[in-house]
Formats: structure tokens, sequence, C-alpha cells
């Protein structure tokens, strides 16, 4: 009865995050108790980070099992080999880890393996050698031609852009920033666009506020930022507005906090962005994490499993030798819907 319940209000916070009508009724969930997922994100202080968390909670706690999360105190590899070791020690069952360092984590991962964790990867990944799958937000490419098409038209076609990242040993950002120069490159319509600098704030507010600040000095004719990272665009956005820049600003952000700061006006400096659900991303985490300590999954190319209210997913290859399962398609937030998504996430 508990868990038909607790499955019905699973079914209506979807209904509600996602807009989509068409759950079924009630999802069977599966069965985590007894068992310790443990979520590690990228770090504290990150609102993106804290959803995702909660969609993960909300998964583990549903299906009867006890979540521990763990958010570094910094964005780096030293912070999140710290959290692991502590997990090993505690003896969790799993560990979901959105990576600061691509591979700087294998050693601490593949001990947590060793002692029988199952250790998968979600937003960041690590490389394919320290993790059984990876939960990716959106694909690579995908979002890499999304953005580049936005730079492009908000630039109107011409003209210096560049990128404010997070941290520069972050696999997602990195990924996304090669994608948007292979689109970049492929296509002579971005011909006149020039990618002048690619600069990091490491997802901490003040430095991103800096770093934005610093890329207005050196280049005065700036036409358009984009920034990749939830951190980044709302400190950037902040920069542009309040000094009512006619530099825009387009990228990947959290609508809760880039309500103001979206519009098509000359008031508001970022016409539009996109981004997916974190708290779907956490969920998803969730049940992957949940499949792999049960067995149900080991995390190869070609399995499915039961995700819940969200349904089947598929586990792909993934271009590093590796495996991944994709959440979805990025999400477009403008003028028309943006006070709507901000209520959400
Ligand atoms: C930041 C983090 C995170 C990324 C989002 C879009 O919060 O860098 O990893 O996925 O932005």
């Amino acid at each position: 009865m508990k868990r038909k319940m607790l499955s019905a209000v699973l079914c209506a916070a979807m209904v509600l995050s996602m807009g989509v009508s068409a759950f079924a009724e009630e999802a069977s969930l599966p069965d985590a108790s007894g068992k310790t997922f443990a979520i590690v994100t990228k770090s504290a202080g990150n609102p993106f980070n804290e959803r995702e968390e909660s969609g993960f909670q909300e998964v583990i706690e549903a299906c009867g099992g006890t979540a521990i999360i763990k958010q570094p105190e910094a964005a780096t590899a030293d912070a999140q080999v710290s959290v692991i070791q502590s997990l090993i020690s505690q003896g969790v069952d799993s560990i979901s880890i959105a990576a600061n360092d691509e591979n700087a984590l294998q050693a601490a991962l593949e001990e947590a393996t060793d002692e029988g964790i199952k250790v998968s990867s979600f937003d960041s990944k690590v490389n394919a050698d320290s993790r059984l799958t990876f939960v990716n937000q959106a694909g690579v490419s995908e979002i890499g031609v999304t953005l580049m098409e936005a730079v492009y038209d908000i630039a109107g076609g011409e003209g210096q852009w560049a990128i404010l990242s997070a941290t520069s040993q972050a696999a997602n950002q990195n990924a996304w920033i090669e994608a948007m120069k292979a689109t970049m490159e492929a296509d002579e319509k971005y011909a006149n666009l020039e990618l002048v600098e690619v600069a990091y704030g490491d997802d901490e507010l003040q430095k991103s506020t800096d770093q934005t600040q610093a890329l207005l000095d050196k280049y005065p004719d700036l036409k358009v930022i984009c920034a990749p990272t939830t951190v980044g665009i709302n400190a950037a956005a902040k920069v542009l507005q309040d000094k009512n820049s006619s530099v825009k600003l387009t990228g990947l952000g959290l609508p809760s906090e880039m309500k103001e700061y979206i519009g098509d006006d000359d008031a508001h400096s970022c016409p539009y962005m996109y981004l997916w659900n974190p708290i779907d991303l956490g969920r998803l985490a969730a049940y992957t994490a949940i499949a792999l300590v049960n067995g149900d999954i080991t995390g190869a190319a070609g399995e499915s499993f039961e995700a819940g209210e969200m349904g089947t997913f598929e586990i792909v290859e993934s271009d590093d030798g590796g495996t991944e399962i994709i959440l979805g398609a990025p999400f477009k937030f403008d003028a028309s819907n943006i006070e709507e998504w901000a209520e959400v996430y």
C-alpha cells in the first residue's frame, strides 16, 4: 500500500515536472530495500546539483532503499576522491558520480568496484574503465549543434563569440565545447563566426562573474557568450544585464535562476537557452543504480531496464568505448515559457 501511494506521488511529480499527461496510472517500482545508494555530485552550493540529488533521493526512498548524498566542498577531483574513499569504508552498494575529472578518479573507483560497489556516472562521465555505464542528459553532438545554432542565430550569423565554461577538466563541458567547435568547422555557414576564447568560471558564481567581466574588457567587439553551465550562465546574465551590455547570452541554464534574464528585448541579456530536467536526471541515475545493484543490468550495450514512471530505457554504446543511457533532448526556454518552467526547476 505504501508503495502504491509513493508511486502515485512520483507520477504526480513527473506530470508536474515534464508537463506530460500520458503516464501510466501506476508504475511498478523496483525493490531497493536493505540497500544503500550513494550519489556524489560535482560540488556543494550548485542548485543544479541539488535538483539532481532530490530526484535521486526521491526514487531510492520510494523503492525502499537508503540514499546517501555527498557534495564535495569544491568542484575538484581531489575532493571527490576523499568522498569515494569514505563511501568505500561505509560499504555502500552503489556510487553514482558526476565527475569533476574524467580520468583522475579511476584508482578510487576501481577500488570501489573491487569492493563490490556498482559504479556508474551521470551528468559528467568518468572514463569507460571507471564505470559500468553513464546516465547522459542528452546526446553530446545534439547539444553541440543546438548551442552552435543558437550562437549563430543570436549573433546574426557573424562576429566574435566566447564560451564561459565550468571547470577545465569536466568531461561534460569539454565534450560539449568540442561538439560546438566540430559543428562550426563542419559547415561553411559558420565561417563568419570567430570563437575568441574559452574561459573557465569553475562553477563558482564569483569566478564566473569575474571571467565574464574579463571577456567584456578583452573583447570590445564581442557579440555573444555561450555558457554551457547553469552557474556560469547565471553569473554572466547578471553581469550583462546590470551593465545593459549589448553582448547577448545563451547556453544551458536553470529556468528558476534565469527567469529575470530571459527575454527578446534589449532589457534582457539572454534571448533563449536550453536545459533538461535535472530532477529527472537524478531519478534516472537512481533507477540505473538500483538495476545494477539488483543484477537486472550489467551496464552492457543492448540491455534495457524499467525506470518506474519514466518508462523503459536502453543502454547504448558511447563514443569513448563505454556505454550510456540518454535521458532525452535538450529543451528550449524563452520568453514564452520561462515563467512556467521557473516554477518547476
Ligand atoms: C552545471 C554543471 C553541470 C552541467 C550543468 C548544465 O551546473 O556544470 O555538470 O550539466 O551546469
